[in-house]
């Protein structure tokens, strides 16, 4: 029988690169919130990476609400296989987070480990819509979890709440505060959490808000590995190669990238001896890959799911679609972008779409289609805001959008669930659509929470629209 993944096991692992450091002498020194495939594939290899240097950077992996991933890596002491997709693909134990908390079962110990002293960090990957935020980036004040947080403070559900408790708890017991670095794909995620957290306390502590505001340092961030999602294929092979069963492995591209902005708290860790670019503006890099990367992958998603394809891989091997998406880079992404003196930003491009044409990678497109309603605001509807701005053209900027509300009518009318935090919402629109592109682009422009209002109200956006929706119902000749 395969024996499993563990600290006992480890010696019997096979062909991959095992932690080259005395696992119980590190001691967690990160709190990491939502220990999801992306900061498993990402960050925690980066300090995995880190703990061969110094053992005091540990990870303690707080799961806000579900238990699967404690459940998964318990029993392996924490330990799981990311297997690097190439054309040579390549295996590697990762031995950095130490244990597994899940905060709605043991907020006690979640709070005890953020109030301790050793934490220096506390890092995330909650997703868009893990943030409680508004159309606008503020922060939602009628979302339930956030009415549910000001109401059991110390029980909190939220990432934005359970934040401003620790805070509270290390201001009231004279701890200095922990930095909070957000590694999720948001527009200048740092503030914005900042501004959220802040936001949240004033309506408890107006001297804990001041505190936050004064004392946290909460670090810019770009964060940057295609992941695709955990399959069973990804399990065999992960058996095969290595000899042992992990029951959550991750796979990843062989490329990764993580840039954060250098503030003074940030040097509490060697952070650039490990690859971490710490960089004094980091908009530069946060704009182009949330414009450029995630922007082109969104488009090649609902564009791509309309017509007939699977994943990134097929859509890219479609001519027709992927000329379009490189010239929507080229032509009206890169306009937004302005002077970028440090990113060359055609290269960049070039690497973006040879990484979309990995052929060692399987990223469904189905994947990247979630959670639409809070992707688009940042990957495209931000870009479409500029150009309206600037007067630049629209047409091809509107085929993602119109691909998209095609994508939620399709699905809606199939019955099949939106993968979405306003999948009731979406659906609704969905069903209430006629075919009839005055008629759906109407309906859809009126989400506030999506389309922000300058938008709404351009009518060249609305006739860019129309037209680009008329053409998606044949999707084949669209673009
Ligand atoms: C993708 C991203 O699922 C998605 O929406 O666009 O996860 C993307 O693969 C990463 O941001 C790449 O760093």
């Amino acid at each position: 029988m395969t024996p499993r993944l563990s600290d006992a096991s480890l010696h019997t692992v096979k062909a991959a690169a095992l932690p080259g450091y005395d696992r119980a002498a590190t001691s967690c020194g990160i709190v990491h919130i939502g220990p999801g495939a992306f900061f498993r594939a990402h960050q925690a290899a980066y300090v995995d990476a880190l703990l061969h240097r110094d053992p005091r950077w540990a990870i303690t992996a707080v799961a806000l609400k579900s238990a699967g991933v404690r459940d998964a890596l318990t029993p392996q002491n924490g330990l799981y296989i990311l297997n690097e997709l190439s054309v040579d693909p390549r295996y590697r134990v990762i031995g950095a987070i130490r244990e597994v908390l899940v905060a709605s079962q043991n907020h006690p110990a979640v709070f005890e480990r953020l109030a301790a002293s050793a934490t220096q960090f506390v890092t995330m990957t909650v997703t868009e819509k893990g943030y409680c935020l508004n159309g606008a980036g503020n922060l939602d004040d009628t979302h339930p979890d956030i009415a549910h947080d000001w109401r059991t403070p110390q029980q909190p559900r939220s990432l934005v709440g359970t934040l401003s408790q620790a805070l509270r708890l290390r201001r009231d017991t004279g701890i200095t505060p922990f930095t909070v670095v957000c590694c999720d794909n948001l527009p200048n995620n740092g503030a914005t959490l900042r501004r959220a957290v802040v936001d949240f306390s004033q309506h408890l502590d107006p001297d804990l808000a001041r505190w936050i505001e004064n004392e946290v340092s909460f670090p810019r961030t770009m964060v940057d590995s295609i992941t695709p999602a955990t399959d069973d294929a990804l399990r065999t092979r992960v058996a095969d190669a290595t000899g042992v069963e992990d029951a959550w492995p991750i796979q990843r591209e062989a490329f990764k990238q993580w840039v954060i902005e250098d503030l003074p708290g940030m040097h509490a860790a060697d952070w650039a001896s490990v690859g971490v670019t710490l960089a004094k503006d980091v908009s530069v890099y946060d704009r182009a890959k949330l414009r450029l990367l995630n922007g082109a992958h969104s488009t090649l998603a609902y564009a791509g799911l309309l017509r007939g394809h699977a994943t990134v891989l097929d859509a890219m091997n479609d001519v027709a679609l992927a000329t379009f998406v490189e010239t929507l880079m080229r032509e009206d992404i890169a306009a937004s972008l302005g002077t970028t003196p440090d990113l060359d930003v055609s290269a960049y491009i070039d690497a973006v779409l040879e990484r979309f044409r990995n052929p060692g990678i399987r990223h469904l497109l189905s994947q990247i289609a979630w959670d639409g309603s809070k992707k688009l605001p940042v990957r495209l509807l931000g870009t479409i805001v500029d150009a309206i701005q600037a007067g630049r053209p629209l047409e091809r900027l509107a085929i993602p959008i119109a691909a998209w509300m095609r994508f939620v009518v399709r699905q809606a009318r199939a019955g099949i669930e939106i993968v979405d935090p306003e999948s009731t919402r979406l659906a609704a629109l969905g069903r209430a659509c006629r075919d009839n592109a005055q008629h759906d682009v109407g309906v859809f422009l009126g989400l506030e929470a999506v389309i922000p209002p300058v938008a709404a109200a351009t009518p060249a956006l609305r006739r860019a629209l129309e037209s680009a929706y008329q053409r998606l119902l044949s999707p084949s000749t669209a673009v």
